[in-house]
């Protein structure tokens, strides 16, 4: 297998992956986590050959909401705009919003695999941010304001309504999401399990608020904290801001624990499609 760094912003390209292959996993894995994403070049898979290169890194997890499950294969997440009726499948425009995959989940993912189907032709591509660049260029008071404080995520202002909430009460929609899905808090700077990098785990779509020890909302400091790393941006020409983009036969790996990411989605949208496998890197179930 051969990596390659590439132009501008950060990541790798990876050639001739053998997903058999326990070292080229092994050293995937490391390449993930060292270079936060890798482009895996000329890969032809069906939905369930995609499902068990994810199987290779990770113990995949299903979405949660069904709408977005592949008609036969649960595990993959699909993000598609194509077809109409009876021909749909998935959930059109998600993530075009800065976050993290499941932050606003007990268990965050670990890796994000998105492997394009239909890509367009104009603006093709995810923008990324690393937020433990993003905590390390923190001005030193900025660093000390975040320390022993914790930040709340909840996907309330993002949650897709379904095909069965028509009709439904908007506060009954919001009373069942917050019942699935209660708000999580974790500290606002952790530490990266396998780089012990800090990582400044917040985002404009899913962080609600960041709080002091006793539970205290502490004034503009979200706000801050998004606006130094980059995430409120709307040029998206800030320095922080990678743009990777990809084509037919890319698939794309990342580190879904230090980067947040956000769907670039045409205005007048040309069709789209990717799907997604996210998995968990240490054994267990999430709570
Ligand atoms: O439709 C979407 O934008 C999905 C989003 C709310 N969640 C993706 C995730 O994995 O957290
Ligand atoms: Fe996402």
């Amino acid at each position: 297998m051969k990596i390659t760094p590439q132009d501008g912003g950060f990541g790798v390209i990876v050639e001739d992956f053998d997903p058999t292959s326990e070292a080229d996993v092994k050293a995937l894995k490391d390449t993930v986590y060292r270079e936060k994403i890798a482009v895996l070049k000329e890969q032809d898979l069906a939905p369930r050959a995609f499902l068990a290169l994810g199987s290779r890194l990770g113990t995949p997890e299903a979405y949660y909401e069904p709408i977005y499950h592949h008609p036969e294969v649960k595990e993959v997440f699909v993000s598609s705009n194509v077809g109409s009726g009876e021909q749909r499948i998935g959930v059109p425009k998600t993530g075009k919003f800065w976050h993290a995959d499941y932050q606003f989940m007990p268990r965050p993912f670990d890796i994000t695999l998105i492997y394009p189907q239909v890509v367009p032709a104009k603006n093709r591509g995810t923008y990324f941010i690393d937020m433990c660049r993003a905590y390390e260029n923190l001005g030193a008071d900025l660093k000390r304001a975040v320390k022993d404080t914790t930040a709340t995520h909840s996907v309330r202002r993002y949650f897709k309504i379904r095909p069965t909430d028509v009709y439904r009460p908007i506060s009954e929609v919001l009373d069942e999401v917050d019942r699935k899905t209660p708000p999580v808090e974790f500290p606002t700077a952790l530490p990266h399990r396998h780089t012990g990098e800090t990582v400044l785990f917040v985002s404009e779509g899913f962080t609600q608020s960041v709080r002091d020890a006793d539970g205290r909302e502490v004034p503009d400091l979200l706000h801050e904290l998004l606006a130094a790393s980059g995430q409120l941006d709307t040029t998206f020409e800030h320095p922080a801001i990678h743009l990777q983009t990809f084509e037919r036969g890319d698939l794309l790996v990342w580190d879904n624990r230090s980067l947040v990411h956000r769907a670039l989605h045409t205005t007048a949208p040309e069709p789209a499609e990717s799907f997604r496998v996210t998995v968990y890197d240490e054994p267990g179930s999430p709570s």
